[in-house]
């Protein structure tokens, strides 16, 4: 009996390494980016010119070119871009706090809209919603959508993540090297 039991524990093991094997091999597909939050230009440091870039954007409008730089403005994580993100990094660069309510970063799963960080029917389905008007994407919603990475999420990037459901492709146009 107890060695059924151990035979047992080994194939179970054997089997579990095959399966995080495979599971490994189809994450190498996935398409991520990742942004320091508070980085609103996106080099790499958190300074007195993503301070400026954030006044620019909150105060006078000016938009950013990249949408990852919204991500990363939006440091108390309530989806949009204000003064109250302003207040806190200024905070943040003055030493008055040292971290913030988004986070030290994010990571974009490119295709994943509802956050299980996998592409699935539930994340088209999501999109196709979008683009019917029924519902709104957050700011990090819209950045996992633009999967072609061209700024934008319309019907093309529901057509590449319907792709990569069905096994067509396996990579998105916004990451191709991974
Ligand atoms: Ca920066
Ligand atoms: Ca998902
Ligand atoms: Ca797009």
């Amino acid at each position: 009996m107890k060695k059924k039991v151990a035979l047992l524990t080994v194939v179970l093991s054997i089997a579990m390494i095959v399966f995080s094997g495979s599971m490994t091999a189809y994450a190498a597909h996935q398409c991520t980016k990742t942004v320091i939050i508070g980085d609103v230009n996106l080099d790499g440091s958190i300074d007195a010119i993503d301070l400026a870039l954030l006044y620019n954007e909150v105060y006078y409008a000016v938009p950013f070119a990249n949408p990852l730089q919204y991500i990363a403005a939006d440091v108390n994580n309530d989806f949009s871009s204000t003064m109250y993100d302003y207040y806190l990094l200024r905070d943040y660069l003055l030493g008055e706090i040292s971290s913030f309510p988004a986070g030290e970063t994010y990571t974009v799963y490119y295709g994943d809209l509802d956050g299980d960080q996998s592409v699935t029917a539930n994340d088209k389905s999501l999109l196709s919603n979008y683009l019917l008007g029924n519902i709104n994407l957050t700011s990090r919603q819209y950045v996992a959508a633009d999967v072609n990475g061209d700024g934008s999420v319309n019907a093309i990037d529901l057509a590449i993540i319907t792709q990569y459901i069905n096994g067509q492709i396996q990579h998105f146009p916004v990451c191709p090297q991974n």
